[in-house]
């Protein structure tokens, strides 16, 4: 991902938000360039293509700046988003509280009912990052992502574990609509003599 040399045909929009200091840039950079980049707050936007495999398109991912002051701007974003990135700093528990608040307020925008959401629990290299679990209960992620697919990447930017994983997610997401993956799910669960229990209790895991 991001070190293929062909052009892919088609580009989706892959919005990239999260408080500043979570790490998107330097994600970003890192997936892109396979270099740690020495980061200054962003101003605006940074914009890369990043490929995937040959049947999904490639990804547009607009990495916008998440100060306060940058954030009522994040809606300008929205129209045309296919799939939805936020990047969360999980070793610092002081901001858990305004990333859940900023995140609720994104997923609850008209324009972005319904889009697949990775959340990258970043920073997962520092001793005393929150745990996968335990960041789903602090921000209450059950509630705040119902209605879409979504996902926890656990990752690090800084040293590069977890970001191919979180894109390749995001393309899957992208491609294969929520509710048809619950159907196919049902479907092929059906045909092959699962129980509606089996299948229920399949789909609650999920
Ligand atoms: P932002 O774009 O979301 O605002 P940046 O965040 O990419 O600018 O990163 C903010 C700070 O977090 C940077 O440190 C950066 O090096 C650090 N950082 C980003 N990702 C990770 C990670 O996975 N692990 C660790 N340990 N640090 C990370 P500075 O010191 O330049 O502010
Ligand atoms: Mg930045």
């Amino acid at each position: 991902m991001g070190m293929h040399e062909s052009k892919p045909q088609q580009q989706a929009h892959v919005l990239m938000l999260g408080l500043d200091g979570a790490g998107k840039t330097t994600l970003l950079y890192k997936l892109k360039y396979n270099e740690s980049v020495v980061t200054v707050p962003t101003v605006g936007f940074n914009v890369e293509t990043l490929e995937t495999d040959r049947s999904s398109p490639g990804l547009t991912v607009w990495d916008v700046g998440g100060q306060k002051k940058m954030r009522p701007h994040w809606k300008h974003h929205y129209p045309d988003t296919a799939g939805l990135v936020f990047v969360v700093d999980s070793w610092d528990q002081k901001r858990l509280d305004e990333a859940r608040k900023e995140l609720r307020r994104v997923l609850r925008h008209e324009c972005l009912r319904g889009v697949p959401l990775v959340i990258f629990a970043n920073k997962q290299d520092l001793h005393e990052a929150m745990s996968i679990e335990a960041l789903c209960l602090t921000l209450y992620l059950e509630k705040l992502c119902e209605g879409r697919a979504w996902f926890v990447q656990p990752c690090s930017a800084t040293t590069g574990m977890g970001l191919e994983e979180g894109f390749r997610r995001i393309a899957y997401l992208m491609k294969t609509p929520f509710k048809q993956t619950q159907e196919d799910i049902k479907v092929k669960m059906r045909s092959k003599g699962f129980s509606i229990t089996a299948l229920k209790k399949f789909l609650l895991c999920r």
